[in-house]
């Protein structure tokens, strides 16, 4: 629907290189609506509980710490509008860089699996997780009617 949310993250590779203002943009000019940002260096705890399907795998330990270490912070967002959940994963990529297409964010600006620079939330579920795990306060979502709303979606 018009008002599907999803959970988008410049991890700290990407705001190490600067490629916040890009990610952002790609999604800004596509015609999707930012409802949610915020900057910060997430706890361990947040992290472990984000990536929690993945607590049994080999990279788990480092991919909390490159998450968390505070070299660098990460930028969550939320973004709303039409089918935004599916069309976040094709904007940003297939998960290993080296698979990934020219056009995504990740086939553009990025070659290791372990600094892929992006996240996004991959169905109706993880979106509804993530988004009230990253942004549990009250007000940090807005809702708001954007003036380009009826030339974007009808
Ligand atoms: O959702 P997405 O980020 O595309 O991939 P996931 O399978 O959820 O893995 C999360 C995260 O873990 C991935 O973006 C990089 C890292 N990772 C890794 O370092 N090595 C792997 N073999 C698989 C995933
Ligand atoms: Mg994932």
């Amino acid at each position: 629907t018009a008002k599907e949310r999803t959970f988008i993250a410049v991890k700290p590779d990407g705001v190490q290189r600067g490629l916040v203002s890009d990610i952002i943009g790609r999604f800004e000019r596509r015609g999707y609506k930012l409802v949610g940002l915020k900057l910060l260096v997430p706890s361990v705890a947040l992290a472990k509980e984000h990536y929690a399907d993945l607590s049994s795998k080999p990279f788990f330990a480092g991919l909390v710490d490159y998450m968390t270490n505070g070299k660098a912070p990460v930028v969550g967002m939320v973004w709303e509008g039409p089918a935004v959940i599916k069309q976040g994963r094709v904007m940003l990529g297939a998960t290993d860089p080296k698979a990934a297409g020219p056009g995504t964010i990740r086939g553009d600006y990025c070659l290791s699996i372990g600094r892929n620079i992006c996240h996004g939330s991959d169905s109706a579920e993880s979106a509804e997780k993530e988004i009230s795990l990253w942004f549990g306060g009250r007000g940090e979502v807005v809702s708001w009617a954007s003036n380009n709303d009826e030339w974007v979606v009808s």
